[in-house]
């Protein structure tokens, strides 16, 4: 279960936000408003959000997912692959030493954007991507098993993050699309499988016991809720323009 949750408002720039998507530049009072719906949402589920200022230097600082990895123990600050965004973690440390005692950071040469880690329980994957590599990953696996939790790789291809293709439900119910509904890493799963056509709803996010799915993905939304999941629809076609899911707009602890 989670208590807080922490985003941050987007900035003006983030309408020059890195992206791959071909949907055109987001509308930012659009984005705004979203945020707002996002964070109310956050707020149903029992959460006590707490809201960062905008950054005018980032234009991607609001997808804060990517920043720090949180688990119980302690709080570990990523160093961003893309290198426009490595910056963003200063204020997110900056945050969290109101919450964690023991905050770990990871190191050059090693990059880890925490969109690529999915967390089962006390045990970690983390996607070898882009914007992850291996001596980021070996540095978070250390780190993990310095509080007794365990971490494991999973390469990636054509994704820009693990959780743009997968979402951990809990009750050992995993979301997947595309290559991560046969992966042998994910066989032990229970897999949801989402419809190619609705690929961008892969990632979802379980908020104690809700499941918020982005809205205009009807197929995904009725699967859920026919697992047993009440959800609730967040509109974030502006955020989805920059690559960015649901899961990438907040830290949950
Ligand atoms: C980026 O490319 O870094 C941002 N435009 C989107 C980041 C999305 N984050 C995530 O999936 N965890």
């Amino acid at each position: 279960m989670f208590a807080k949750a922490l985003v941050k408002t987007p900035c003006t720039y983030m309408i020059h936000g890195l992206t791959t998507a071909n949907l055109g530049q987001p509308d930012y009072e659009k984005a705004l408003q979203q945020h707002d719906e996002y964070i109310q949402a956050l707020q149903a589920c029992g959460l006590e959000v707490t809201i960062l200022e905008a950054e005018e230097n980032y234009p991607d600082s609001t997808f804060v997912e990517d920043t720090a990895l949180l688990t119980p123990q302690c709080a570990i600050i990523t160093n961003p692959g893309a290198e426009s965004r490595r910056g963003e973690t200063a204020a997110i440390k900056n945050a969290l030493t109101d919450f964690y005692s023991h905050i770990e950071s990871i190191e050059p040469p090693g990059t880890v954007e925490a969109g690529d880690i999915l967390m089962v329980g006390s045990h970690f994957f983390i996607g070898i991507s882009k914007r992850t590599n291996p001596a980021g990953a070996a540095q978070m696996i250390s780190f993990l098993e310095k509080y007794r939790m365990t971490g494991s790789c999973v390469t990636l291809e054509k994704v820009l993050h693990l959780k743009t293709g997968v979402s951990y439900l809990e009750n050992n119910n995993l979301l997947a699309c595309g290559k991560f509904i046969d992966k042998d890493e994910f066989k032990n799963f229970n897999i949801l499988q989402v419809e190619a056509d609705e690929s961008y709803a892969a990632n979802c996010l379980w908020v104690n016991g809700t499941v918020l799915v982005p809205a205009g993905f009807p197929k995904t939304n009725k699967m859920i809720e026919d697992a047993g999941y009440p959800t609730i629809e967040v509109d974030v076609s502006e955020f989805q323009k920059l690559d960015g899911g649901l899961s990438c707009l907040s830290l949950r602890f």
